[in-house]
């Protein structure tokens, strides 16, 4: 049985997923093996130094270079796991942005507590967003930007296209919020005041569940929203379908912001 099967993550709905849970499960592993090697020789210690069979204090100590060799060992073990292992892994996921047309690019705004989404459209350009907006919309939009007029802002749901790359742009307007959807192996820090990127490429249809992965308030459990991932044809048509017109903008300029 695999340690995997212990751990019982949810399923892996993502492209990278699986390398995540595999670093995840060789960790375990390693974990086990200086366990068990610590417990070892923490026994044999408290074997071989008991008063009774050493009634009289040693003050010359360790002769051998037995122990010398052992901790040179973990050390070079352990930065041939840093540098060999975990900083490319790091690198790639941090650095190998995709780009192209392919890539979907979506912000994420985190709040007390809730999320919204927020998509530009179907021209492909973000309108213009500042903190000063978040009291007339959820996503900081400014209304009198051309280039958000056909911008979508989606609350607690959000939607994407299967195999293909996105990236999500996630901030917060309070506190720090993480946005946390598990089945993707995905999990980014929402910082207010600043907007991170974080990327994948989902590669199963179907809709699960976001969560906030950093306690935040009274109400940060019932911080919940849906990511629903659909093929691409859908998600084009969820795009038109979704976009407001931007006569009918236009006509109602700040909508319910007098209220
Ligand atoms: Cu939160």
């Amino acid at each position: 049985m695999r340690i995997l099967d212990w751990l019982q993550l949810p399923e892996v709905t993502s492209l990278h997923g699986a390398t995540v849970d595999a670093m995840n499960e060789f960790v375990h592993i390693f974990m086990a093996v200086l366990f068990v090697g610590w417990t070892i020789f923490f026994l044999y210690c408290l074997w071989r130094f008991w008063h009774k069979r050493n009634p009289k204090a040693d003050y010359t100590g360790v002769r051998g270079h037995a122990s010398t060799h052992l901790e040179v060992s973990v050390v070079i073990i352990e930065a041939i796991l840093l540098i060999g292992f975990a900083l490319p892994f790091w690198a790639q996921r941090v650095e190998a942005f995709p780009t192209g047309p392919d890539v979907v690019r979506i912000r994420a705004v985190a709040y007390q507590f809730g999320w919204a989404f927020h998509y530009p459209g179907p021209d492909g350009k973000f309108g213009r967003v500042h903190t000063d907006f978040y009291v007339s919309n959820p996503a900081g939009l400014d209304a009198e930007d051309p280039n958000g007029m056909d911008d979508i802002v989606s609350v607690g749901s959000l939607t994407m296209p299967k195999d293909r790359p996105v990236v999500i742009h996630v901030t917060s307007r309070d506190v720090i919020h993480n946005l946390s959807m598990v089945p993707l192996r995905v999990s980014q820090d929402a910082i207010p005041g600043a907007e991170y990127p974080t990327w994948f490429t989902p590669n199963k249809v179907g809709e699960w569940e976001i969560i906030c992965g950093q306690l935040c308030g009274a109400g940060h459990g019932s911080m919940r929203a849906l990511y629903n991932v659909v093929t691409e044809d859908e998600f084009d048509q969820w795009i038109v379908d979704n976009a407001p017109q931007p006569a009918a903008a236009a006509a109602a300029p700040d909508g319910g912001g007098q209220g």
